[in-house]
């Protein structure tokens, strides 16, 4: 439900200001309904505008991914410009959303296709690019089939195509299907992906930008980033800009989970502190906040909060860095009293474990290790050395690697030693003492 109260900076976005007017599903998601809502609406002018202007709006704007990594979108979408050699060039649209807690760019393609769609052209614009390829995670069946509908009513209304919204710019987007595995959330094993081939992550550089599909210079962006395109574009850069701070500009969507009495996507502005979004939108902590024991504030990869830093993290880039996390995909999964911290931070390294692709030591074998004594710490059967060991583990992990994988598994368990390690202990010394009663450790 929309907030009651209006506030004009860090939150309490009011229904005039949101980017995303069916997030819930409430309207029509097909052409006429997106069109009454105002997608659309002059493309043809903005198209006509040229490469160069689309790019310093949306550098003005200070959009920032949305996928994860929060590179500046501006610059970004300028990278291809450079590639002068005849290649074609291509926007692929990430929309492969794994992450945990995150359930951001399922609601745009449910309930908002046209948006995406309409975000693609334009990108795909300014990019300089022939053709968008929305690579869509294999488990999104509903969703591939609202952005195919509206992939094929922007056909129908000359939308896409040949002369595109009669711009003289051709232009095609094509739907993928991704057959789930989390690692083809990373853009270079999405387009190896695309390519027909095993979800494997490349080295980069060459960044996609310069070597992408079939060697052809590519432009990998999140849904959520190429969906408020339009918008921006329409309402003007600064508009989006005069929400939240500096360097973490704009309105943004929010996945919240777990202990909540609501859990729900919302979108907010940036830079609205964590405690209150949480009570703001999805109805308090259950039991209340004093019944808060953690949050993770970004997606599955990003370092947890204990209740002190829950109070004082502002939910942007810069404010959740000061509090040693970071936004990631703004998924944030709150914890109770309830919750084993320790279980779910193990239960996240059999997952990370599980989508690892395998082709670096360091991630296949020391996400492993990592999963195996996460498993045995969550029982107590361990030796307290071992928690220096797996942080030391830890950190042979980070950096090491082809991909982001193995900092995302090696991450929330130096968040959880930083912040729980004292109930680790406890929980070692307890099963040691009860050494003959408790139950033996599962292995996994
Ligand atoms: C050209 C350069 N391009 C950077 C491009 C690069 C990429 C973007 C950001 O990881 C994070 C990860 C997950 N010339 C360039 C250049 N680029 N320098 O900019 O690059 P990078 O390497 O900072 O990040 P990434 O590889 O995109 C993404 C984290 O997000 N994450 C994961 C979320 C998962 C999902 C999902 O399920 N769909 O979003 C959450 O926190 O751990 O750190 O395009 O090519 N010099
Ligand atoms: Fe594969 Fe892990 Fe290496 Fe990434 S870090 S390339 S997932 S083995």
């Amino acid at each position: 439900a929309p907030p009651k109260q209006t506030k004009t900076k860090f939150g309490y976005l009011p229904d005039k200001d949101r980017i995303f007017t069916n997030l819930y599903g409430k309207h029509d998601w097909r052409l006429k309904g997106a069109m009454q809502r105002g997608d659309w609406y002059k493309t043809k002018e903005i198209l006509l505008k040229g490469q160069d202007w689309i790019i310093s709006e949306m550098k003005l704007s200070g959009l920032r991914g949305r996928g994860g990594a929060g590179f500046p979108a501006g610059m970004k979408w300028s990278f291809m410009l450079a590639a002068k050699d005849g290649r074609p060039k291509y926007l692929v649209v990430n929309a492969d959303e794994g992450e945990p807690g995150t359930c951001k760019d399922r609601e745009i393609m449910r309930h908002d296709p046209h948006k995406l769609v309409e975000g693609c052209l334009i990108a795909g614009r300014a990019m300089g690019a022939k053709a968008a390829y929305i690579y869509i995670r294999g488990e999104f069946y509903n969703e591939a089939s609202n952005v195919q509908v509206a992939i094929a009513e922007a056909y129908q209304a000359g939308f896409l195509g040949k002369n595109a919204c009669g711009s003289g710019y051709d232009f095609d987007v094509f739907i993928h299907r991704g057959a789930g595995a989390y690692i083809c959330g990373e853009e270079t094993a999405l387009i190896e992906s695309l390519e027909g081939k095993q979800g494997k992550p490349r080295l980069k550089p060459p960044f996609p930008a310069d070597v992408g599909v079939y060697g052809c210079p590519t432009t990998v962006t999140n849904v959520e980033t190429v969906a408020v395109s339009p918008t921006i574009l329409r309402r003007g850069p600064l508009w989006f800009a005069s929400f939240g701070r500096t360097n973490n500009a704009g309105t943004k969507l929010f996945a919240i989970s777990g202990h909540v009495n609501k859990p729900c996507t919302v979108e907010e502005e940036m830079s609205i502190p964590l405690k209150e979004i949480i009570e703001l939108h999805a109805g308090g902590v259950i039991g209340g906040w004093d019944n808060i024991l953690a949050v993770i504030p970004g997606g599955s990869s990003t370092p947890l909060l204990p209740k002190k830093s829950c109070e004082e993290a502002i939910m942007d880039y810069d404010g959740l860095r000061v509090v040693q996390s970071s936004l990631g995909t703004a998924a944030i999964i709150v914890m109770s009293k309830k919750a084993d911290v320790v279980k779910a931070i193990a239960r996240l390294s059999l997952f990370y474990k599980h989508e690892s692709c395998g082709q670096c030591t360091p991630c296949r074998e020391g996400v492993t290790w990592l999963s195996k004594i996460m498993t045995r710490l969550v029982g107590g059967c361990a030796r307290l050395e071992e928690i220096d060991m797996l942080l030391e583990l830890t950190k042979q992990i980070e950096g090491h690697t082809i991909c982001a994988l193995g900092d995302a598994a090696a991450w929330p368990i130096q968040g959880l030693m930083r912040h729980f390690r004292p109930e680790v202990e406890e929980r070692i010394k307890k099963y040691n003492k009860q050494k003959k009663s408790a139950r033996p450790c599962q292995s996994n």
